[in-house]
């Protein structure tokens, strides 16, 4: 009995390890509506990518808009959005799963 409840309490600790071990893939989409030529996205690709964690970016000037895919253990939405402000570019979360 005792025995079981031990093995119990490590599996229950293993599957908590793991799960912090393991970091999320996050998408979020900003808008970005600064952005008013087609050389603007590029400085904002430049500096979300810059962001640790970040692992893709897709920046669209016709929809003033810029898709992140992120670790989110390491980045997270107000940086991704610090990281665009601070490049001339405010902007804000329109989307994120
Ligand atoms: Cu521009």
């Amino acid at each position: 009995m005792l025995k079981s409840i031990r093995v119990l309490a490590l599996v229950l600790a293993a599957a908590g390890i793991s799960s912090t071990a393991f970091a999320a893939v996050q998408i979020a989409t900003l808008a970005v509506p600064g952005m008013n030529c087609s050389s603007c996205p590029i400085t904002v690709k430049r500096a979300l990518m810059k962001v640790d964690g970040v692992k893709e970016v897709k920046t669209s000037f016709e929809q003033r808009e810029a898709v992140v895919t992120f670790d989110n253990s390491k980045a997270s939405l107000e940086k991704l959005s610090a990281a665009s402000t601070n490049a001339g570019y405010p902007a804000t979360v329109k989307a994120a799963n």
